[in-house]
């Protein structure tokens, strides 16, 4: 029977315990326990009763309550030994089976033989702390379960995977460059052109400041495949905006009849697709009324029209879609594209130039509106190819705004002569820090607690 290295790192002996799934009815539940106690509880729940096996391997056994003996659950039992687990500490994973009674019974038994229930996001929390993944790898581990689209889910793994980091640590690599480069000079101050030249520097700075805004340039796409893009159905009552809203997303949502003014809110939903994820908003019509409730509605139309990436005209006849998209113009900064609506019922084949003729009835143009919503959207983001580095948190653009800013505080003073090698580099240092608090080099725990504020516990 293999012995279970001594406690690691972070946590002591502080044994944690938390459900990794989700409570309700399901085939199977997975209690989670992480620190150095972890197989010693598990075994006083009678996991190892006959043996202890390797660890990554799978037992079963029947756990039963350390005090009143009493049978818990039929289980799976697996142990991993430090450093090879998620945590990076000795874990136990016990898979029960579903159900909200027999995985809380299992955990409740974890806790009376000494484990303690853990916050939210604990677990992540050490596996960061003993260098199993950096503060980026932690985001894209919520991301991950967080997301709702292929496109996010996708985005989420590549960061996982490190691409991000990897970035983020060659523009690290590249600020300590540049500050060996001062360093010199730093030691030379009487020598007019120093050992370096000073166009080197400045190349190298004007290098690093141009890696860092490039990286700085996929914040919209990142936010896009986050969020997804927001695309809002507008136009007047009854233009057939909530048929095409349903007819888009391929099911019945919005609530579709002949009287005008049946929308009165904003209805939103989410269209999984590649290469943006769309959030689509059917919104009341846009008229004058005296109805209050209506009035609201229209309220919140204007309000989804000013932050819109792309408006939808909608009419259901050539010049109704022309005075739509040229009434909804000072409402939204959003590229605006005309749709000419219920197309099935049109008999003559002339409509406005640049306007798309769509069927909710028949499907028809569907497809190609889709096509004109990526096309309006590609001109303020690039869309993402797979592999691509992409920023995709208000946190990852401060920091590499401060990094960037402070590199441009270097130059600036470096060329103008304005400060002593030594207080210009102090800029350079900001920078580094900056870079180094993205990646989670530096473990600040005010840096921790903004990441791990939002996990769910048992992550
Ligand atoms: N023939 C046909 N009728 C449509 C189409 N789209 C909407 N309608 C009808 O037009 C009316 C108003 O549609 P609705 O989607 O509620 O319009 P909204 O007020 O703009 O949301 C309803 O009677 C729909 O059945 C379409 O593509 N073809
Ligand atoms: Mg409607």
């Amino acid at each position: 029977m293999p012995d279970a290295p001594a406690a690691v790192m972070a946590g002591g002996d502080d044994t944690i315990v938390a459900l990794a799934t989700p409570p309700g009815r399901g085939a199977v539940a997975l209690v989670r326990l992480s620190g150095a106690r972890a197989v010693d509880i598990a075994r006083a729940l009678g996991a190892y009763d006959e043996g202890q096996p390797e660890p990554r391997h799978a037992l079963r056994a029947i756990l039963h309550d350390p005090t009143t003996r009493e049978p818990l659950d039929e289980v799976l039992v697996t142990w991993f030994a430090p450093p090879r687990s998620y945590t990076g500490e000795l874990t136990v994973e016990i898979t029960t089976h579903g159900g909200t009674v027999a995985p809380q019974r299992v955990q409740a038994a974890c806790v009376s033989a000494g484990a303690r229930p853990a916050l939210p996001g604990e677990f992540t929390r050490r596996a960061v702390l003993n260098g199993r993944l950096d503060l980026l790898q932690a985001e894209a581990v919520a991301d991950i379960i967080d997301a709702r689209t292929s496109a996010m889910q996708q985005q989420a793994l590549a960061q996982l995977d490190g691409g991000l980091s990897r970035r983020l640590l060659a523009l690290r690599e590249a600020v300590v460059h540049l500050e060996a480069l001062i360093a010199y000079d730093i030691d030379f101050p009487e020598e007019d052109d120093g050992p370096i030249a000073a166009s080197r520097i400045t190349a190298a700075g004007d290098a690093l400041v141009s890696s860092l805004d490039a990286l700085l340039r996929t914040a919209p796409t990142g936010a896009l495949v986050r969020d997804g893009a927001l695309v809002v159905l507008a136009g007047p009552p009854n233009a057939g905006k909530s048929s095409l809203f349903n007819a888009l997303l391929g099911q019945s949502r919005a609530i579709v009849t002949p009287i005008a003014g049946t929308t009165r809110d904003a209805i939103e939903a989410l269209l999984d697709r590649t290469p943006w994820p769309l959030r689509l908003v059917d919104t009341a019509g846009l008229r004058d009324t005296t109805d209050p409730i209506e009035q609201l509605g229209i309220e919140v139309s204007r309000r989804y029209l000013s932050e819109a990436q792309v408006v939808l005209a909608c009419g259901d006849d050539t010049d109704s879609v022309t005075q739509t998209a040229a009434a909804l113009a000072p409402y939204t900064t959003a590229p605006v594209i005309a749709v000419h609506t219920k197309w099935d019922l049109v008999r003559s084949e002339t409509t406005g130039v640049n306007v798309h003729r769509v069927s909710a009835e028949s499907g028809e143009g569907l497809v190609s509106l889709l096509q004109a919503i990526d096309v309006a959207l590609g001109s303020s983001a690039v869309s993402p190819a797979s592999g691509d580095v992409v920023i995709t948190r208000e946190r990852h653009r401060a920091g590499l705004t401060m990094a960037r800013d402070e590199v441009r505080a270097f130059l600036d003073a470096w060329t103008r002569g304005a400060l002593p090698a030594p207080v210009a580099a102090v800029h350079l240092f900001t920078a580094r820090e900056a870079l180094s608090d993205l990646i989670g080099t530096i473990d600040t725990d005010d840096v921790l607690d903004r990441v791990f504020r939002d996990f769910c516990i048992g992550k």
